[in-house]
């Protein structure tokens, strides 16, 4: 079994069903599981920053599949939504990326873990940290270690919806 993090972004429709739909899917697939959602954070975009902002959740899930596997899982549930490739860092409806697959480095052409703009990257270090407390390995430490050093809301982000709330994702309670 692998441990594998996901962070999902939003910023077009209905943002909230978005999320959920995407997390649907994912539990849907069966050698997928679905073990921790993080809170739901809505952050200013970064990048392209003349743009909506986005709902951003970090996902925790086992999983069989093989890295290239898993993205192609990430991009079906991006497909499965709808999504239409606008301009680089433009607006979508979703957005699924592999930030930490297990422990390792993986760089193939399609696919570098991990993902290489994570640390600096409020709207992913934050919901990534508040699902894994206790930092295990040189990943999540540096996670950790790196967002001691940021201001959350110099960097725009707002809690939106706790993950205690059972609205949200009931079949995982
Ligand atoms: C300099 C140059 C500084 C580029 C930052 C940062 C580029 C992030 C792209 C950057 C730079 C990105 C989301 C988003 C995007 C999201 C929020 C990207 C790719 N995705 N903003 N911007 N949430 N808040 O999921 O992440 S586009
Ligand atoms: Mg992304
Ligand atoms: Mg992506």
């Amino acid at each position: 079994m692998n441990d594998v993090y996901l962070s999902i972004g939003t910023n077009i429709g209905e943002r909230y069903e978005n999320l959920q739909h995407a997390i649907e899917l994912l539990i849907g697939k069966e050698r997928v599981e679905v073990v921790r959602i993080s809170s739901i954070y809505e952050t200013a975009a970064v990048g392209y920053t003349d743009q909506a902002d986005f709902l951003n959740i970090v996902v925790y899930i086992r999983t069989s599949y093989s890295s290239s596997e898993m993205l192609k899982v990430c991009q079906a549930v991006e497909n499965e939504l709808g999504r239409v490739r606008e301009f680089r860092w433009g607006p979508r409806i979703i957005d699924l990326d592999i930030l930490l697959y297990n422990h390792e480095n993986i760089e193939t052409e399609s696919l570098l873990v991990p993902h290489p703009r994570m640390y600096e990257r409020a709207f992913v270090l934050v919901p990534l940290i508040e699902i894994t407390p206790t930092p295990v390995g040189e990943q999540l430490q540096r996670a950790h270690e790196t967002l001691k050093q940021l201001n959350c809301q110099e960097e725009g982000i707002m809690l939106w919806k706790e993950s205690s709330d059972t609205r949200f994702m009931p079949s995982l309670k």
